[in-house]
């Protein structure tokens, strides 16, 4: 049994954070897929070991652990030959701007942009990789269900009464932020306002190294967890069609740079890029098995049917 095994979808914005982590730090992790579009998360077994129902968790040994950026801090803790800092120390000037820019990134709600763009797709511009949903009515019949799934689960398992109750109220909660177009309009604005400062920094950081003449991050001359963040930011505008928004060479030189540079980095094309593909692949892989099963059991109900038959009649 592998140490560390991540639970996670490979398109799950949050999961990418601790995967990119993992990948970065070269650590070996066993990987279980939690579908979040059959509400896999929701699954008693699953609460057990992440109460809030969400992906990402990570086992280290026996433990559990979830949450993105508190998994980060102890990925990056873990013994690995690789001894570049993804979270490098809160006392140092470096380790202050990092968890900055960490931060300011995390405060970016996502959930809002990424649904609220499915439901009023004419803010995504360039044409979208993947619909989370398809459309309004698919956001809809999605947490719709999230809430009668829970409910059933809430009474076959009653031990775990506390997390379905918060995942019903979340659904019904998310039922209204998603659709409301104003709310949407204006956490988009504030994330330009993140992202124009985020050219901003960039800039500097760019000149500095100009003169030192070596690659630059957001925050310096090595890659951090305040770059995780950014990478996947980029990752998750390419998947809905938001790239738009930061695409002007004029306006942000820097931010269109960076992500050029950045997609090519190893580790961020694995996790980030060919992340869709790779979702694609595994639900293949699901329904096939799921087929080949269900060809088994008729093959199999056909043979002892077809011998019970020759048994009664000889
Ligand atoms: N604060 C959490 C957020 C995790 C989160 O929202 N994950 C999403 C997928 S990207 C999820 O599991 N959603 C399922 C649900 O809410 O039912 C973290 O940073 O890990």
């Amino acid at each position: 049994m592998k140490n560390v095994e991540l639970y996670f979808l490979p398109t799950s914005f949050y999961s990418q954070r601790v995967r990119l982590a993992l990948e970065e730090k070269g650590i070996e992790y066993k990987k279980t897929f939690v579908f979040l579009t059959e509400n896999e998360q929701d699954q008693a077994w699953y609460l057990k070991i992440n109460p809030k129902g969400e992906v990402p968790t990570i086992r280290i040994g026996s433990e559990y652990f979830g949450e993105s950026e508190k998994i980060v801090d102890i990925v990056d803790k873990l013994p690995s030959e690789i001894q570049n800092k993804l979270v490098p120390d809160i006392d140092t000037a470096e380790g202050k701007l990092v968890a900055f820019w960490r931060q300011k990134i995390d405060e970016i709600k996502i959930p809002i942009i990424t649904f609220g763009v499915s439901v009023y797709p004419e803010f995504a511009k360039d044409k979208p990789i993947l619909s989370i949903a398809p459309n309004a009515q698919g956001v809809k019949d999605r947490f719709e269900k999230n809430i009668r799934d829970s409910k059933t689960l809430m009474t076959k398992h009653p031990e775990l009464k506390e997390s379905y109750e918060r995942k019903i109220s979340l659904a019904k909660q998310r039922l209204v932020d998603f659709f409301d177009k104003e709310k949407l309009a204006a956490v988009l604005n504030s994330m330009d306002d993140t992202m124009a400062e985020i050219e901003q920094q960039l800039s500097k950081i760019a000149k500095e190294s100009d003169s030192t003449g070596t690659d630059y991050y957001l925050c310096g001359e090595t890659f951090t967890s305040a770059d995780i963040n950014l990478c996947i930011l980029f990752g998750r505008f390419k998947l809905i069609g938001l790239l738009h928004r930061y695409s002007n060479p004029k306006k942000y030189p820097n931010l269109g740079k960076y992500w050029q540079r950045l997609q090519k980095r190893k580790t961020v094309e694995k996790v980030v890029i060919n992340n869709v593909v790779e979702l694609k692949r595994l639900l293949f892989r699901r329904q096939f098995c799921r087929y080949v099963r269900a060809t088994a059991a008729l093959v199999f109900v056909g043979i002892a049917g077809w011998l019970a038959y020759r048994h009664f009649n000889t």
